[in-house]
């Protein structure tokens, strides 16, 4: 029987991930959806030609004995209370990045989580399961640039609304660098700092520093350059320099079909973030599903990683807001219960 899935927000990336469980991944059914905003979430089945239950409230849809897996799509700051509902429900829960707004919010999921003795829920880091990191993970493990000493990196988007402030520049897109340089590297932050630097005049308000600079060192003493700029008005722009002893690696950007017309050559630049990593996100997916469809817990990026993010996001926001000072760090080590296999 296919596994019943249910959609707790129905945004961007819950549009996107109801498309790809219904239509890309196999032996899923999308049995109810819920979103906040009346007639959202109906809206969006109409215009997929999709049936499915709509719940007002999320507790009826993760108490839904014909919702097996919760997908928790919402906002932000609902991701912790959706979480720990699924959870307490019992159900194998995937939740988009961030995992909470903070660390102590992310510890009450792990301890929520730990009471089943094993894993029942995965953080949407989607950029784990893209080709082109994958591979560059598996470079710097073979030594192919001898150590790293250095990472060069920007992350770029077009625009984002109004209201998007400096905390959500570091917990809903940094978060995303965050997260991968340390696998990448298998090493642990010793400190972040963010530099507030010369502001865009795209931005109107005083709610965020936009660009903004957020420069980590690893233990091993591995510094890493982030450009983070959520209004560079050109595209969705993601650049990835690994600079080691013996050479580079460098992420490759999309491919496009280049065009040679009236006295240039030129490649399209993308501008949604959902197509730049459209495989990744459908990798992600089959792998979470092929797990929890039966019963085996995720091996993905787990509420632990989600956590570390955290701990350092808070530590970024503490940082940007006194000046750029370096906010030292120091984790944990991780419970056994995450790294079992
Ligand atoms: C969005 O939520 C993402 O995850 C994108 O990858 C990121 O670039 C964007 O800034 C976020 O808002």
């Amino acid at each position: 029987a296919n596994t019943k899935v249910g959609i707790v927000g129905i945004g961007f990336i819950g549009s996107d991930h109801l498309h790809r469980l219904t239509k890309t991944i196999a032996n899923v059914d999308v049995t109810a959806v819920c979103d906040i905003i009346p007639g959202k979430a109906q809206k969006e089945l109409d215009r997929q030609g999709l049936k499915a239950k709509d719940y007002h409230d999320y507790h009826d849809l993760v108490d839904d004995p014909n919702v097996d897996v919760v997908v928790c799509t919402a906002s932000n700051e609902a991701h912790h209370e959706i979480v720990m509902a699924a959870l307490q429900a019992g159900k194998f829960t995937f939740c988009e990045k961030p995992l909470a707004l903070d660390a102590k919010d992310c510890m009450e999921i792990i301890k929520e989580e730990e009471k089943y003795g094993h894993r029942m829920l995965q953080v949407g880091f989607m950029r784990h399961y893209a080709p082109e990191y994958v591979q560059m993970k598996q470079m710097i493990d073979n030594d192919v640039i001898g150590k790293p000493l250095m990472m060069d990196e920007r992350h770029y988007n077009q625009t984002q609304p109004e209201e998007y402030d400096s905390s959500r520049s570091i917990i809903e897109t940094a978060i995303h660098e965050i997260d991968l340089d340390h696998w990448l590297l298998g090493e642990d932050y010793k400190n972040i700092r963010v530099l507030p630097v010369k502001k865009t005049r795209a931005v109107q308000n005083d709610q965020i520093q936009d660009p903004m600079i957020v420069m980590m060192e690893t233990t091993s003493g591995i510094n890493i350059y982030l450009q983070v700029f959520v209004r560079c008005q050109y595209g969705y722009d993601i650049k990835c320099d690994v600079i080691g002893e013996k050479g580079v690696l460098e992420l490759p950007t999309v491919p496009q079909v280049a065009v040679r017309k009236d006295a240039e050559y030129s490649t399209a630049i993308l501008t949604d973030w959902k197509a730049r990593f459209e495989s990744a996100y459908d990798i992600e997916f089959r792998d979470f599903m092929n797990h929890v469809s039966v019963k085996k817990s995720p091996v993905g990026p787990s509420a632990w990683d989600g956590y570390i993010a955290a701990v350092t996001a808070d530590a970024a926001l503490k940082s940007l807001a006194d000046n750029g000072k370096v906010e030292e760090l120091d984790f944990p080590k991780t419970p056994d219960f995450y790294t079992e296999k």
